[in-house]
């Protein structure tokens, strides 16, 4: 083992045993790790200076209890997490996950890719990341503003427009994000820019609902323009139904691709003659259905029961847009097999390590979440800015902006891959380029 190695095999074992039964946050460690291999043979003074034994271990992690009230009168409570991971180059920034599969180690991956993911976007943004193990699945309007107040009433105190602003994520869309922030004015008395994806009425940017998506999908532009190729034609797979799947799919149809599969948690929809998203849009932004009602209204579709099986779906490009682990070796093997020539990440993680390995190794394009997805952080970051200038850009604006951001992401991570000798692989390309900036920030800090 190289002097290297070494020094990234105990990270890792000093990270299993400090932060025991947290899998996924052992899981985005360790592929960050393994990247800075080169890195650190170049850059000794990352591993003198401390910098990576304090990349690894949260600047401040909070959780608290969310008590609220059901429409039954019952008396109910959640657990509310906040990880502040790294504020190096600013304020802390991610989303808020709900969903009842939440614990902390969930929310201490997802706020150590946000570093990274927030580096590489080049806007001032720190990382974090925070949500609850509530299930907005089946509850009313009422239940649900009832738990966001609860829930801001404690989070309220450790946020804050310079401290730490969080967004949405899976189950916060604009509904949370309004009974959010109304909760925090109310406890605060300021009317700041401290949630992004805000209501357009009250401080919100235009392009935000469709940042991510939109941004995937330019990324993948950039992406398959690099290898001569372009969307037009593509049969596209989409895994999920939810903010960033539906945008993905919007942007993918425009430039000319047929999106003929998407999800939810229950199963997927297929239709050779791709997907109407007007329906998919109805059932999911305004009734809140699940995806099998889609077959009701387009008889040439078909439902099949249970999420995985879309990924034996024939397609060109696979869009993960989910959730973390959703492809694993298996499901990447038939992908494989089925020709898939491009794999690009709209959730976070969603491919496991073996995954990965396996479209790396067949030749299959694939772009990490870390830039693929950067897109909705990156327009949250520029509602920011819009929020402090007290001003409100034009779509056409911020998109051309979101437009720029992929390209330099793509751009940056593709020459940091050439330049530490693992031409083409964007992983190592992303993490390495969103490291070195935090690393250099915090080597110019201090040890703080
Ligand atoms: P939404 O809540 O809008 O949608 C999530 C979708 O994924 C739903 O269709 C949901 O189905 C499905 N899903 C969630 N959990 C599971 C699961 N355990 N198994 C199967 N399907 C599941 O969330 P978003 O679209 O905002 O987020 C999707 C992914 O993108 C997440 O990984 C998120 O971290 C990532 N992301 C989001 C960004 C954003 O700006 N919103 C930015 C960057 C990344 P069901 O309704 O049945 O649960
Ligand atoms: O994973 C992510 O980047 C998000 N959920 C968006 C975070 C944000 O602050 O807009």
């Amino acid at each position: 083992m190289g002097a290297s190695q070494q020094i990234i095999h105990e990270l890792l074992a000093e990270v299993v045993k400090r932060n025991p039964n947290e899998p996924e946050f052992h899981q985005a460690v360790l592929e960050v790790l393994e990247s800075l291999e080169p890195v650190i043979e170049r850059h000794p003074e990352f591993v003198e200076s401390g910098v990576l034994r304090r990349i690894i271990e949260p600047e401040r992690q909070i959780m608290f209890r969310v008590p609220w009230v059901d429409d039954d009168g019952h008396v109910q409570v959640n657990r509310g997490f906040r990880v502040q991971f790294n504020s190096c180059i600013g304020p802390y920034k991610g989303g808020l996950r709900f969903h009842p599969s939440v614990n902390l180690g969930i929310i201490k991956f997802l706020g150590f890719e946000q570093i990274f993911k927030n580096s590489l976007t080049g806007l001032p943004i720190g990382g974090g990341k925070g949500g609850s193990d509530f299930n907005p699945k089946g509850k009313s309007e009422g239940e649900v503003m009832r738990f966001c107040q609860s829930f801001m009433s404690e989070l309220y105190r450790h946020i804050g427009a310079d401290v730490d602003v969080p967004a949405g994520d899976i189950g916060v869309g604009g509904r949370e994000i309004g009974y959010l922030y109304g909760q925090y004015k109310k406890c605060t008395g300021l009317y700041t820019g401290v949630l992004t994806g805000k209501g357009l009425t009250f401080g919100g940017s235009l392009v935000r609902t469709e940042a991510t998506g939109y941004g995937l999908v330019y990324f993948i532009e950039e992406m398959l323009k690099a290898n001569r190729q372009n969307l037009a034609n593509k049969i596209v797979v989409i895994s999920g139904s939810g903010n960033v799947a539906i945008y993905a799919a919007e942007k993918a149809g425009q430039l000319g691709a047929k999106v003929v599969a998407m999800s939810d948690s229950d199963g997927y929809i297929y239709d050779a003659n791709g997907i109407d998203l007007d329906t998919v849009k109805r059932l999911k932004e305004v009734e809140r259905r699940r995806i099998r009602a889609y077959s009701k209204y387009h008889p040439t579709s078909e439902f099949f029961e249970g999420s995985q099986g879309i990924w034996s779906v024939k397609c060109d490009i696979a869009l993960p847009c989910a959730t973390q682990n959703e492809i694993n070796e298996e499901s990447a093997l038939k992908m494989v097999e089925n020709g898939v020539m491009a794999v690009a990440e709209g959730a976070n993680m969603p491919s496991t390590p073996e995954a990965v390995k396996v479209f790396q190794s067949n030749n299959v394009l694939f772009a990490p979440a870390k830039a693929a997805n950067a897109g909705g952080v990156a327009t949250s970051a520029l509602e920011m800015s819009q929020n402090g200038m007290r001003c409100s850009w034009t779509f056409d604006e911020v998109d051309s902006r979101l437009q720029d951001i992929m390209k330099n992401i793509y751009n940056q991570t593709s020459r940091v891959a050439d330049e530490y000798g693992c031409e083409g692989n964007l992983v190592t390309g992303a993490n390495i380029a969103g490291f070195l900036k935090v690393a250099n920030a915090m080597m110019a800090q201090g040890v703080v």
